[in-house]
């Protein structure tokens, strides 16, 4: 993370009490993220990376749209809006709710206290818990306009566009890179006017690709509707109350833009049916549990089953299937454009984040009858919103 000059910025919110403390805060791959302290209350500050979302303003836009729209529903059907809803700060001008500074954007939030966040799925109550969560997130926003959200990455989970993308990294490589022997498993690389001999990932890629098109028809023809969504539901973005371990607080809302709810769920399975990490080198670890998987769609449905057409839950598990590969893919571009887009801690990392996705399609695709069995099952019991 580059160095910044914190000070001068977090003065510029209107934080009450005295700066205490700032220190570096969470793990995602794209924006930096703060904790300051102040002698009365938590805040956290981000940098909006402006590389990953070119137009900030916008993201702020949707932000402050989608949270008004939460607090709005929750009054009405009354419940408390504090710890449920993330809370933006204003700068002290009153006129923005984002710093400006040395061609850098910075947002502030009320830190939700008494919470934590986790990498991994440990055990059924936790999948259940961010399920509902992250379910009541959709239900909140289900009668909100999505076409009111800006499109603030386009195309974002547009699997064909992604493999246009993967298809431009293969193009422009340097085929000497790939003689290194530092890049093992893709040594055999080249591209050769249009066509690659390949390696397993790429293979791997490439052999999935007809999923690509299964949703497009879908999504023209009206089939599965636009929904004002999260797009970013790793398990990590639900903030749990540290003594019940109920899922409070959906966080990480930059990528809130219309979408579908099959891929807020995909990507919740995504990251919790295995108990390995995003970017665990040893693949034997990809493996599904069932058991979180059913407790993950049982709280999730309990929240946005009523809402959801029959149509969008007999995608789900293709949802999580679909996410994972794309995530996939999109890995693998980065570390063939030389691991450009996200943050990196050692030269394989994304190689390593890439092949955990793909063993993780794999297992989905061996038990994708039975998950999809596990939904029509809960879905029959009807669960009470
Ligand atoms: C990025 O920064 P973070 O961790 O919230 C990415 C997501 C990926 C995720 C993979 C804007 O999210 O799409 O699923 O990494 N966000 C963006 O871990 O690209
Ligand atoms: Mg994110």
């Amino acid at each position: 993370m580059k160095n910044f000059n914190l000070l001068p910025i977090v003065q510029q919110f209107d934080l009450q009490g005295e700066i205490l403390d700032i220190i570096s805060f969470g793990n995602g791959h794209i924006n930096d993220t703060f904790l300051v302290e102040t002698s009365l209350q938590k805040y956290v500050i981000q940098r909006i990376n402006h590389e990953v979302f070119k137009k900030p303003k916008e993201v702020m836009e949707n932000i402050a749209l989608v949270c008004a729209h939460q607090a709005r529903k929750l009054e009405s059907l009354g419940e408390a809006v504090d710890r449920q809803v993330l809370t933006l700060v204003d700068c002290k001008t009153k006129s923005a709710n984002m710093v400006q500074e040395n061609g850098n954007c910075w947002r502030a939030y009320l830190y939700v206290p008494d919470t934590v966040t986790f990498e991994v799925v440990k055990t059924e109550k936790q999948a259940y818990e961010a399920g509902k969560a992250f379910g009541k997130f959709q239900f909140l926003l289900s009668d909100l306009n999505p076409t009111l959200l800006h499109q603030t990455i386009p195309d974002f989970h547009n699997l064909s566009w992604r493999y246009e993308q993967l298809v431009s990294a293969l193009h422009a490589l340097p085929t000497q890179n790939f003689a290194s022997s530092s890049l093992p498993t893709l040594a055999t690389v080249e591209t050769r006017s249009g066509t690659f001999a390949s390696s397993s990932e790429i293979d791997f890629a490439f052999s999935r690709q007809y999923i690509a098109t299964q949703l497009i028809d879908y999504l023209k023809d009206g089939s599965l509707p636009l929904r004002a969504t999260h797009n970013d539901t790793k398990i990590n973005n639900v903030l749990m109350d540290k003594q019940t371990g109920a899922g409070i607080c959906v966080i990480d809302l930059d990528t809130v833009m219309a979408g579908s709810v099959i891929y807020d769920f995909g990507d919740l399975m995504r990251t919790s049916l295995s108990l390995s990490a995003e970017d665990e080198p040893n693949l034997e670890k990809v493996q599904i549990r069932m058991n979180i998987f059913e407790a993950l769609a049982a709280g999730y449905l309990a929240k946005a089953g009523n809402f959801m057409t029959e149509k969008e839950k007999s995608l789900l598990v293709f949802g999580g299937k679909m996410i994972t590969l794309i995530m996939g893919v999109r890995f693998l571009t980065d570390y063939l454009s030389g691991n450009i887009y996200y943050k990196t801690k050692y030269a394989t990392h994304n190689l390593d984040r890439c092949r955990t996705q793909f063993r993780l399609v794999e297992e989905i695709e061996k038990k994708e009858e039975e998950m999809n069995g596990i939904i029509a099952g809960i879905s029959l019991k009807k669960w009470v919103v």
